[in-house]
């Protein structure tokens, strides 16, 4: 009998991966390879602890507020220890900006080339109620020169600068997709060998789709453009999913095509999602897929950062639906 009638193949493991992609660059070094393992080593301890959270007492708040004034889950602050620590002991990388810290992660590592931007653990007040939650990253390279301490260019670079970016989705399995220009790709993490698997090859967004995702509760501080285009969405019977988990709905919109909005609100006037690790990995990711990110008139990975955790309004997904609200929103 056939061998792959009785032992289907496992498909690619993420190290094999990185390894054969890293074989395409003659002078790579080993570098950035290694520092994608330290992000999917990372993300397998993160994962372990999301999927005790309801069992053991690392769920709910811890009663202090992150720079953004939100209130720090257990699991943020875990999953932030998590992802610096895998960093450092990596020594790749020089510097982190991370959503959990007002200042920028130094690592006193001036020989390591890469600066990473992370949001440890987005969605986070979904945890205690079992919803899929997500950690977002980006991969600079440090602009001054190496062995010299960091400076302020190497951290505040615009989007279209990144190396690399990805997500790790802890769902219903979990998932890490990331892109280095080259495509997008995506790994199902199977927990009974502790390896991610090439589940999702070259990942495109269809150009057209008929899902929505925005938070219509914050319809009537919406700009007079953006009711209309969610009032066409409507006349179109387009499908509204919005879970409150941006690598949630963006995931999904990225399968079966979508769009994802976050724009200005009463509440944010500049919008709630950051540029720097939010935004930027998201917008690199689904350029890559074939779709498009801006912030209702600008290209995301064109706006240069003036300060680590600013924000911006954030409209991604399939091409024609970002360009129909792009279009609508400008029309007034
Ligand atoms: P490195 O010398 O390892 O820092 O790699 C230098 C450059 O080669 C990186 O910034 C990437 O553009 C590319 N590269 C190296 N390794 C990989 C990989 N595993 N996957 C994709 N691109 C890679
Ligand atoms: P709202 C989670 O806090 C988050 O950053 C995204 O994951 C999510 O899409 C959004 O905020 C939800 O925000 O204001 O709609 O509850």
């Amino acid at each position: 009998m056939e061998d792959s009638r009785i032992a289907l193949p496992i498909g690619t493991a993420l190290d094999r991966f990185i390894k054969n992609k890293q074989g395409e660059f003659q002078y790579a070094t080993g570098e950035l390879s290694q520092l994608l393992r330290d992000m999917a080593l990372a993300g397998k301890v993160v994962n372990r602890e999301i999927n005790k959270a309801g069992l053991i007492n690392i769920a709910g708040a811890i009663g202090t507020q992150n720079i953004q004034g939100e209130d720090q889950q257990k699991l943020d602050v875990l999953a932030n220890i998590r992802f610096i620590r895998a960093l450092t002991k990596g020594g790749e990388v020089c510097a982190i900006i991370s959503e959990e810290d007002e200042e920028v992660i130094d690592l006193s590592n001036n020989k390591g080339k890469y600066v990473v931007a992370i949001d440890p653990l987005d969605g986070s007040s979904n945890i205690d109620v079992n919803v899929s939650i997500g950690t977002i990253f980006s991969v600079y390279r440090r602009v001054t020169p190496i062995g010299n301490p960091i400076q302020k260019e190497d951290i505040l670079q615009k989007g279209d600068k990144q190396v690399a970016a990805g997500y790790l989705l802890y769902g219903s399995s979990t998932m890490l997709v990331y892109t280095t220009g080259h495509g997008v790709n995506g790994f199902t993490y199977e927990p009974s060998l502790g390896e991610y698997f090439l589940s999702h090859q070259d990942m495109c967004i269809p150009e057209e789709g008929n899902i929505f995702s925005i938070n219509e509760g914050s319809f009537n501080s919406f700009s007079s453009g953006l009711k209309q285009y969610i009032e066409h969405c409507r006349a179109s019977e387009y499908t509204a999913r919005y879970i409150g988990s941006l690598v949630a709905d963006f995931h999904r919109n990225l399968l079966k095509g979508g769009i994802y909005i976050y724009p200005a609100t009463a509440k944010a006037e500049k919008g709630k999602l950051r540029l720097m690790y939010e935004c930027n990995a998201l917008a690199f990711i689904i350029e890559q897929a074939g779709g498009i990110a801006s912030d209702g008139k600008k290209r995301i990975l064109d706006i240069e950062p003036t300060e680590m955790h600013q924000r911006v309004p954030f409209f991604v997904g399939s091409k024609k639906m970002v360009e129909k609200a792009e279009a609508t929103i400008n029309a007034v």
